[in-house]
C-alpha cells in the first residue's frame, strides 16, 4: 500500500524499525545526532555558580531557621518585613483594569509613547532645555538592566570608543552587562576602604588618564554598593573633568528618590551634565522607586547634540531591540506612565516614596544605635552616613559567612547589606550577629 510505503520511509527517517502489520514503532534506535547511547549531548556542560546577589535569596530560600534574614538583594520590605505594592500603583492598576478600552497588542519597539516622555521628564526635570529641543530619544527598556544592555549594545555598535570605565566596586552585574555587549571594560579607582568614603583623588586620576572619548559609568545617586556619593562640588569637578577630555557619560539611575527621598535632588547630577549641552545616556529603573521589580519597567534615554542626530540614534537603537526581544512589555509601563501623568497620583507617590527613603533612614539609625548600645569595637558612622538602599558594613567574607552559618543572616559577601531587607524587630538580631562576627575575628 502506498501509505505503508510512506510511513516505511518515514520510519527509517526516522530510524524506527515498523511492524507493517500493526502499524506500530517495534524498536527505536539512536538518532546519529545523538552521540553514544544515553548520553546527553549537554553531558559536558559544567554547572555554573549561583550569582553573587540573587544567589543570595536561593540559599536563604532554602534555609528552613525560623530566624533568617534575607539582606542580599535590594528589594524594599515594610517594617513587617513584608514586600510593599504601592498604594498608587493598586489605584493604577485599577485604572487599567476598569479600562475596557485597553487591549494587550503589540507595543511599539521604543515602547509606549508617553511613558517614554514622562519618563525623560522624570530625569531631566519638566523644563529640560534638552527635551524642549527634540534632541533626546527615549526608549523603554527591560527595567534599568535591559536599559544598561540596550545602551551598551548601541555604543558598541556605533560609538568611536568601546572602552567603558566603570567605579571599584560597582553592581557586579555592570561589567558582564557590557562586555557580552561588545565594549571593554576598565575600572576607575571610586572607594577608599580606609576612609570608607570617596577617593576622590583617584577617581580625578583614573578618569584623567581615561583616553579621550572612553565611555564612564556614573551611578546617578546611591551608589551600590558602597551608599557613597560625590558632593555636588565634587559632581561639578568630575563634569568638569569629563566634558574636558571628551568622555561620554552614561548614568545608571536605579535608585532615583532612595537616595535622598526627593526626585528632584536625586536626578541633579544627571541635570548638571544635560545643562552644559553635552551628550550622554541614562539608563533608568523604577524597580526599586515604584516597587515594580518584577515588572520589569525602565528606560534608555540619550541625549544628543540636536534632534536630527536624536532622530537616527533612535531609529538605530530599534535594529538593536528588534532581534533582542522585539519590544517590551505593557503592563508595567502603563502603571508609570497613568501615576506620571496624574498630578494627584504622582503627588501619592512622592510621599510613599519618602516614606520608604525615611524608613531606610531610620534603619541605619537603629542598628548604629544597637551596634554602639553593645560596644561593638570599630567606628560604625559610616552606616548612617551612607546613602540609599546599602551599608557597605567593612565586614569580609569570612565574617559574612559566619553571620550566615551562625544567625542565618543572608548578604553578599562583600558585606554589603539590604537595609531596605531590615526591621526594628530584625535589628538587634543583626546588631548581635555582627557584634559576634568583629569581635570573634578580633
Ligand atoms: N543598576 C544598579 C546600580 C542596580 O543596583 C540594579 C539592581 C540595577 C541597575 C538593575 O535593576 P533592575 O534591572 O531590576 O531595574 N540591583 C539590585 C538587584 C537591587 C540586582 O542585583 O538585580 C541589587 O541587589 O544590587
Amino acid at each position: 500500500m502506498a501509505s505503508d510505503r510512506r510511513i516505511g520511509v518515514l520510519a527509517r527517517h526516522l530510524g524506527v524499525e515498523m511492524d507493517f502489520e500493526s502499524h506500530t514503532a517495534t524498536a527505536i534506535s539512536a538518532s546519529p545526532t545523538s552521540g553514544f547511547q544515553g548520553n546527553s549531548v549537554f553531558s559536558h556542560v559544567v554547572r555554573a555558580p549561583e550569582d553573587p546577589i540573587l544567589g543570595v535569596t536561593v540559599a536563604y530560600n532554602k534555609d528552613p531557621s525560623p530566624v533568617k534574614l534575607n539582606l542580599g538583594v535590594g528589594a524594599y520590605r515594610t517594617d513587617e518585613g513584608k514586600p510593599l505594592v504601592l498604594n498608587v500603583v493598586r489605584k493604577a492598576e485599577q485604572q487599567l483594569v476598569n479600562d475596557r478600552s485597553r487591549v494587550k497588542e503589540y507595543l511599539p519597539i521604543t515602547g509606549l509613547a508617553d511613558f517614554n516622555k514622562l519618563s525623560a521628564k522624570l530625569i531631566f526635570g519638566a523644563d529640560s532645555p534638552a527635551i524642549q529641543e527634540n534632541r533626546v530619544t527615549t526608549v523603554q527598556c527591560l527595567s534599568g538592566t535591559g536599559s544598561l544592555r540596550v545602551g551598551a549594545e548601541f555604543l558598541a555598535r556605533h560609538y568611536h570608543q568601546r572602552t567603558i570605565y566603570i567605579p571599584q566596586p560597582t553592581w557586579g552585574n555592570h561589567p558582564k552587562v557590557f562586555t557580552l555587549a561588545g565594549l571593554s571594560v576598565k575600572t576607575y579607582r571610586y572607594y577608599d576602604p580606609a576612609t570608607r568614603g570617596l577617593n576622590f583623588q583617584g577617581l580625578l586620576e583614573d578618569l584623567g588618564s581615561a583616553p579621550s572619548g572612553a565611555i564612564v559609568l556614573l551611578h546617578a545617586c546611591a551608589h551600590n554598593p558602597t551608599g557613597v556619593d560625590p558632593t555636588p562640588q565634587q559632581w561639578e569637578n568630575i563634569r568638569q573633568l569629563i566634558r574636558s577630555k571628551g568622555l561620554l557619560p552614561f548614568f545608571d539611575s536605579a535608585y532615583q528618590g532612595f537616595a535622598s527621598g526627593s526626585l528632584d535632588s536625586d536626578a541633579q547630577p544627571v541635570r548638571m551634565f544635560v545643562a552644559d549641552g553635552g551628550e550622554l545616556l541614562v539608563a533608568q529603573s523604577y524597580a526599586k522607586n515604584m516597587g515594580l521589580y518584577g515588572e520589569r519597567v525602565g528606560a534608555l534615554s540619550i541625549v544628543c547634540r540636536n534632534a536630527d542626530v536624536a532622530g537616527r540614534v533612535e531609529s538605530q537603537l530599534k535594529l538593536v531591540i528588534r532581534p533582542m526581544y522585539s519590544n517590551p512589555p505593557i503592563h508595567g509601563a502603563s502603571i508609570v506612565a497613568v501615576i506620571l501623568k496624574d498630578r494627584n497620583l504622582y503627588n501619592e507617590w512622592t510621599i510613599e516614596l519618602k516614606a520608604m527613603a525615611d524608613r531606610i533612614i531610620s534603619m541605619r539609625r537603629q542598628l548604629f544605635d544597637a551596634l554602639r548600645a553593645r560596644g561593638t569595637p570599630g567606628d560604625w558612622s559610616h552606616i548612617i552616613k551612607q546613602i540609599g538602599m546599602f551599608t557597605f558594613t567593612g565586614l569580609n567574607s569570612e565574617q559574612v559567612a559566619f553571620m550566615t552559618k551562625e544567625y542565618h543572616i543572608y548578604m553578599t559577601s562583600d558585606g554589603r547589606i539590604s537595609m531596605a531587607g531590615l526591621s526594628s524587630k530584625t535589628v538587634p538580631h543583626l546588631a548581635d550577629a555582627i557584634h559576634a562576627a568583629v569581635t570573634r575575628a578580633a
